[in-house]
């Protein structure tokens, strides 16, 4: 899978997920600080000095110069993964001029964006700020970017998996950020060595192929993935709550899931009927696999849940400190108000065609009835 970084934090931590990701960046002198990665691609900006210096916070010179290179953007952005902060003007500029070209795509009926193939969907990686630690105009940027290209790429159904990654605990737990990026490849990879280890591994329960794999992570919700030894004895639904991903927003009731469990050499597998039995309770039968590790002692499970959730509530996560921002949150929440009675429509498209294509119709729609998304 391609990787492409955009700006400061995504062009930093694209190079550490891949030797050979593409990094984007209107400075040029950011860009050549970047250890590792591959190609670099300048985005020229009007100013001679922003060749130098970035967007400066400002999103609109990161759109203006995503305007210079969108075409070669577009067809690169493809079947990848593109990392962003949704703080920064570069990163925040280009992304959303990458999410407004990709749900601006028509099939030959005239579908916009959802009907973009499988192996072509683009996997986005987002790095949203701490507010309560971080400056006014990175949460700001953040909350135009959610409510505006973010919802309406959410609305549209056109992305794959979009992972909210959160720099809370970089500021909380005082971590460096060349640890804290360590940490999000890190803690990314194991979820995308999923299928490797099927390949790898002796089989002992179902599969999860490529295929599989990249169909999963091709749907057009957010993906909160994490991993711990899991312990049968005890219950699987308290254990995947005390183990959440500290490097992700909180997940939401899921709409779907896979899960892969790794059991040591001759220890009895069959303890994957209670974690299957766990996602059935919710009304959400896993993708799931079950291999033999003979490198473990204990068991150990991958689990990852995919939800939607309406962008206006994504910004509870915020968990603001600053009241001035608040009231700036208010204003934006209601005039969102008109945009949100729209999206609800379309969520229960959404939910419809999730519905379908698991084969299980109403009861997906009964469940987003249940918890409050329609
Ligand atoms: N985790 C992490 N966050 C980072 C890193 N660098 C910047 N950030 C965060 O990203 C946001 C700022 O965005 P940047 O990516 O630096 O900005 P940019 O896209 O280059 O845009 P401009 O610099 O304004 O042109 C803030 O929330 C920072 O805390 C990093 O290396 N790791
Ligand atoms: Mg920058």
């Amino acid at each position: 899978m391609k990787v492409i970084g955009i700006g400061g934090a995504g062009g930093k931590i694209a190079a550490k997920m891949d030797d050979s990701a593409i990094l984007v960046n209107v400075s040029r002198i950011e860009l050549e600080k970047v250890e590792g990665g591959g190609e670099r691609i300048i985005a020229p900006v009007q100013s001679t000095l922003g060749q130098f210096r970035g967007s400066r916070k400002d999103p609109e010179i990161g759109h203006d110069a995503y305007l210079t290179i969108r075409r070669r953007l577009q067809d690169i952005v493809v079947g990848g993964m593109v990392f962003s902060s949704t703080g920064g003007g570069t990163g925040n500029g280009i992304t959303t001029g990458i999410l407004q070209g990709i749900s601006s795509i028509d099939d030959e009926l005239g579908n916009q964006g959802s009907t973009i193939p499988v192996q072509d969907r683009t996997f986005f990686c987002l790095i949203l700020p701490y507010d309560g630690m971080e400056s006014a105009e990175y949460v700001n940027n953040s909350i135009d970017f959610m409510t505006g290209p973010l919802a309406d790429v959410i609305d549209k159904g056109c992305t794959g998996n979009i992972v909210l990654f959160s720099n809370k605990m970089k500021f909380t737990e005082k971590i460096a950020e060349e640890q804290y990026n360590e940490m999000i490849v890190n803690s990314l990879k194991v979820f995308m060595a999923i299928p490797d280890k099927n390949e790898n591994m002796k089989l002992l329960e179902s599969h999860i192929d490529h295929e599989d794999f990249t169909a999963f992570i091709a749907k057009p919700f957010f993906n909160h993935f994490n991993y711990f030894d899991y312990d049968p004895s005890k219950s699987f639904g308290n254990q995947l709550k005390a183990n959440s991903n500290p490097l992700l927003l909180d997940a939401e009731e899921p709409i779907e899931a896979m899960f892969l469990l790794e059991v040591p050499s001759g220890q009895d597998h069959t303890i994957f009927y209670d974690i299957v039995k766990y996602f059935v309770d919710c009304k959400i039968p896993p993708v799931y696999s079950v291999v033999e590790n003979p490198d473990l002692s204990k068991p150990f499970v991958t689990v990852s849940r995919l939800y939607s959730r309406k962008p206006y509530e994504l910004l509870d996560d915020f968990n603001k400190k600053n009241l001035e921002l608040a009231d700036a949150k208010v204003q934006k929440s209601l005039e969102q108000h008109v945009v949100l009675e729209k999206l609800e429509v379309n969520f229960d498209k959404e939910a419809k065609r999730a519905g379908k294509q698991k084969g299980v119709g109403d009861d997906v729609l009964a469940t987003l009835k249940r918890i409050g998304k329609l």
